[in-house]
């Protein structure tokens, strides 16, 4: 078995669970903030049986898409002479970040 945690935008979010679940795939999604742009995004937890992995991934690569976002550094607070105002810098976000893990055991009680 393999626990597949997938990454993606919270615009895709919703398409990507109403096909997982089409799909017949089961999931869990947790809300989560990306580190470096600091806006939200969605984590999917979704257990399979080995065989079911490229399934899962085809899904995901065809509900999620890659955008570019704009992102604005993070402006020095104090007043002096020395501050700046940066400019916004474009990074491409997505479609998905997956990790593909190996599941030791799975219980449900
Ligand atoms: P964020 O950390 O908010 O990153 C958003 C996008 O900013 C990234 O898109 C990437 O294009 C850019 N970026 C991230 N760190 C950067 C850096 N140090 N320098 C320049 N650009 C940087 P994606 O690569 O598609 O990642 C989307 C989200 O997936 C990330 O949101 C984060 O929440 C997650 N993620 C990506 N790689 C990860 C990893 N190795 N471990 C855990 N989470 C990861």
């Amino acid at each position: 078995m393999k626990m597949i945690v997938a990454i993606v935008q919270d615009k895709d979010s919703n398409r990507l669970s109403g096909a997982l679940v089409k799909a017949n795939f089961r999931a869990t999604k947790l809300a989560s903030t990306g580190g470096f742009l600091r806006a939200g995004n969605t984590t999917f937890m979704i257990g399979v049986d080995d065989d079911q992995v490229g399934a899962v991934l085809n899904v995901i690569r065809n509900n999620c898409k890659v955008r570019d976002q704009l992102v604005t550094p993070v402006t020095p607070l104090s007043g002096t002479t020395d501050s700046y105002m940066p400019l916004p810098v474009e990074v491409q976000v997505g479609g998905a970040t997956v990790f593909v893990l190996p599941v030791e055991r799975f219980e449900q009680f």
